[in-house]
């Protein structure tokens, strides 16, 4: 390795040995779930419940992409898209079962099955899963051309970016064990060059692919829509303010009933009108909110 003093080291003195060991949790949020290894470490099977699009999630900026899309596709009357949707509790391990991992060997929700066709169809990684259901109902994606195109890089463009978001920036800002100027740094760094794509491009474009709402909109809203008001506590360190174009946008996307009915599902942080738990039928956003299951004293009411 090239001249480094490892007095400039965190911690001290510290060098990479010449072979990684799983010796010490890492420390920080997530450092009892983090393992070098995939793989199942208990037998469950997963539920299933009566629709045909079963998923398998928790409220995070990649399990809402999926839900504001089967929002969207239920609310244009697509029968097909109605779904049950299971809360994972990854902090528990859930994401680890035996059922789980069957559907998703990456075990990170969001995690879905298509039971409406035979064989069915296992489905992991938001994106797919939004081109998934796109293509199978016809909707929020343009069937051939410069359109279609532009969704899907878009769609990409989430996908590859947002791990710098999450993974970086958020990591090294919100969840280390520590401080660390250089990472920080270098992740707030390319976030706010993210921050300035999207808004240049939204500067000269109603939604991400132009002049119609897409799954693109749909992947990009969760992850840099709560950049630009919540996520991380991070909006001042980032100057959010300073994107306009991209701050119009986000209030446009998040103004549609399909994106806030979808950003409730199976979420389990904020305030608990905010909040449902699980959803299996349309009647669960008025009905089964965690408020008002609270008031009933933990009554769910099953109208499956
Ligand atoms: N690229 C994946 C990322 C999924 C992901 O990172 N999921 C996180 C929650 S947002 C997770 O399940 N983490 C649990 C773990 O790492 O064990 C996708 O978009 O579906």
């Amino acid at each position: 390795m090239a001249d480094y003093d490892p007095a400039q080291s965190q911690p001290p003195g510290y060098m990479p040995g010449e072979v990684w060991t799983w010796d010490a949790p890492s420390g920080g949020q997530f450092a009892n779930i983090n393992r070098p290894i995939s793989g199942a470490t208990h037998d469950a099977d997963l539920p299933v419940g009566k629709h045909p699009i079963q998923l398998y999630s928790l409220g995070t900026p990649n399990g809402v992409k999926v839900t504001i899309c089967l929002e969207e596709l239920v609310e244009l009357g697509h029968g097909g898209a109605e779904y049950d949707a299971w809360l994972i509790n990854i902090m528990g391990g859930d994401q680890f079962s035996s059922g789980f991992v069957a559907v998703n060997p990456n075990s990170k929700i969001p995690a879905m099955v298509d039971r409406g066709v035979t064989p069915q169809v296992r489905l992991f990684e938001s994106g797919s899963m939004l081109f998934y259901l796109a293509e199978k109902f016809g909707a929020f994606l343009p069937s051939s051309g410069r359109g279609r195109a532009e969704v899907m890089n878009w769609l990409m463009w989430q996908m590859g970016s947002a791990p710098y978001v999450g993974g970086g920036l958020g990591h090294f800002y919100a969840y280390a064990p520590f401080k660390m100027e250089y990472p920080i740094n270098r992740f707030a760094m390319e976030v706010k060059r993210q921050l300035h794509v999207l808004d240049s491009h939204l500067a000269n474009n109603q939604y991400m692919a132009g002049d119609d709402y897409s799954i693109a909109d749909m992947a990009i809203w969760p992850w840099y829509g709560g950049l630009m008001r919540e996520i991380y506590g991070v909006q001042k360190f980032l100057s959010v303010a300073e994107y306009r174009h991209l701050d119009r946008w986000v209030d446009q996307v998040g103004a549609r009933p399909a994106v806030q009915r979808g950003r409730m599902v199976n979420r389990r942080f904020g305030a608990p009108d905010s909040q449902l738990h699980e959803r299996h039928d349309a009647r669960d956003f008025t009905h089964n909110r965690a408020d008002m299951v609270e008031a009933r004293g933990g009554e769910w009411i099953d109208f499956a």
